[in-house]
């Protein structure tokens, strides 16, 4: 609290009895609403699944706009800005997003960012039809509608069709990957220049079109698929599985398979009378929305994963790490390394350079520019090297194979971020590893004003991750470190992730 400030007093509190204004009330109700939702159809006892009581901010102000536009989830209360308190599906939204925090923890950016903004329409809209709130607009014709209650702003997307440009800031949005309206952002082309954080309210379009096949009652035919709408129950026990596997830095492939996956479980499991022909309609939406495909766009495109064996042989691991300590584990650190919190729930939770991002379990080691440096010169320099010294075997293939995504700094088609491999034999000098790259090795040189040379090194923007693979055989016989070094110029989102980093023999 400000000084100057008077403590806030809630307006109305559980069970107490309706006010004077009318954002108030209806605010109240639609969270009743979303409570029950949570706890009916996905088994979850409030946000934070431990009974977190519900708070929201009505006609919620800041230094210019009062109300504020929109709404939003901060941390632990929703905020309700102007013409936003009409909507249930609205306030199951914002919620959701607070269930993202504790859950998946999907970061806010590209495609990861995009599939959290389709869980928020998707439990919305689920919240929407299943329950009758006084004040709401529950007409058939508005089904599968995000929105509808806004008065002025009207709804703002379909599930059915995402395609439909709709109310008064009309946008379409892709109903499947290769649509035409995929986004393709500014920040897909330039990380410098975020641009709805990667298309993140576009592109929830292709998981929305996915959940409407899914869940809505009847026959689609859609993109060459015949799917049956399994219903909103057993569509909601799924997509709540789901977004308790997801990994943060999930994209639409991962979210191809949790989806059938998940069916299968609690198909298995006997939940909620789900069976496999109903996991038989959840594939074909997956494929029907092209979940699995790349966007047609190269420079919207995930790079292919490298391998891990080759065909026929399998993976013996020497070493592994998947960066899960929430302290620095086997790893020696310089300069601004940092692994972020598992859980999600700060403020500035769209601010990527402050989020986890990982790709496997909770966490993931991220070597960023912080907000505090981004106009102190010169450019950064951080290392982390892996404690683990691998003795890389005679007479056999020996691979090292990582995790990475990246988001450095590029300005007139100069790199001024770069990221670098290095190895050393048996405590000698440190050596680059580029030349032992079989797959995604680098991909450009620094911009020699960064002061830190003009190496080429790993550069730009992979909206996601990607696995790079060395192979080390050339090295046997040696016992064998490795680090990770990088250069990161003042940009505010130049940041490289890493995770999932394993040492192996094929065989
Ligand atoms: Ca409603
Ligand atoms: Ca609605
Ligand atoms: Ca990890
Ligand atoms: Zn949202």
């Amino acid at each position: 609290m400000k000084s100057g400030c008077t403590p806030a007093v809630a307006a109305r509190v559980e069970g107490g009895p309706a006010v004077e204004l009318a954002d108030v009330n209806q605010t109240y109700d639609n969270l009743g609403a979303a409570y029950n939702f949570l706890a009916t159809y996905l088994g979850r006892d409030s946000v934070d699944g431990n009974g977190i009581p519900l708070r929201a901010l009505v006609r919620a102000c800041d230094g210019t706009s009062c109300p504020v536009a929109g709404s939003f989830w901060a941390t632990d209360h929703f905020v309700v800005g102007d013409d936003i308190a009409a909507g249930d599906d609205i306030a199951t939204h914002e919620l959701t997003h607070g269930i993202i925090d504790y859950t998946s923890n999907l970061a806010y950016t590209f495609q990861s960012g995009a599939i959290n903004e389709s869980f928020a329409d998707i439990f919305g809209e689920f919240e929407d039809q299943v329950t009758a709130v006084p004040g709401t607009n529950d007409q058939p014709k508005n089904d599968w509608l995000f929105g509808e209650d806004q008065a002025r702003y009207q709804p703002v997307r379909s599930l059915a069709d995402p395609t439909r440009a709709l109310g008064r800031n009309g946008y379409r949005s892709p109903d499947r990957m290769h649509s035409p309206h995929y986004f393709v952002s500014a920040a897909d082309i330039d990380p410098g220049s975020p641009d709805d954080s990667g298309g993140v309210h576009y592109n929830s379009g292709v998981g929305n079109k996915a959940a409407w096949l899914i869940a809505a009652p009847g026959i689609h035919v859609f993109n060459g698929q015949r799917v049956t709408g399994i219903g909103i129950p057993k569509a909601a026990r799924i997509y709540y599985r789901v977004l308790q596997t997801l990994p943060s830095a999930a994209n639409y492939p991962d979210l191809a398979d949790a989806l059938t996956t998940s069916c299968a479980y609690l198909s298995a499991h006997q939940t909620e009378g789900i069976t496999t022909t109903d996991c038989l309609q959840v594939e074909r939406a997956v494929i029907a929305t092209e979940m699995r495909l790349p966007p047609l766009s190269p420079a919207a495109a995930l790079v292919p994963p490298a391998p891990v064996c080759p065909t026929d042989t399998s993976a013996t691991v020497l070493a592994a790490d998947g960066f899960e300590n929430p302290g620095t584990g086997p790893w020696t650190i310089t300069g601004q390394w940092r692994n972020p919190p598992a859980q999600g729930t700060d403020p500035a939770y769209t601010d990527i350079e402050y989020h986890a991002y990982a790709r496997e379990g909770k966490r993931a080691l991220e070597s960023y520019t912080p907000s505090d440096l981004l106009d102190k010169p010169p450019p950064r320099q951080s290392i982390a090297t892996w404690k683990t010294t691998l003795t890389v075997p005679a007479a056999t293939t020996t691979y090292l194979r990582f995790q990475q995504a990246r988001q450095m700094s590029v300005d007139e088609g100069k790199n001024l971020g770069a990221g670098y491999v290095e190895f050393r034999l048996d405590g000698g000098l440190w050596q680059d590893a580029g030349k032992l790259f079989t797959d995604n090795g680098y991909t450009g040189a620094l911009d020699k004003s960064t002061g830190y040379g003009a190496r080429t090194g790993f550069t730009g923007s992979t909206h996601g991750y990607t696995a790079s693979r060395l192979n080390l055989t050339p090295l046997a016989g040696h016992q064998v470190q490795i680090r990770f070094v990088s250069v990161i110029d003042k940009n505010y989102i130049s940041a490289w992730w890493l995770d999932d980093i394993r040492a192996y023999t094929c065989s």
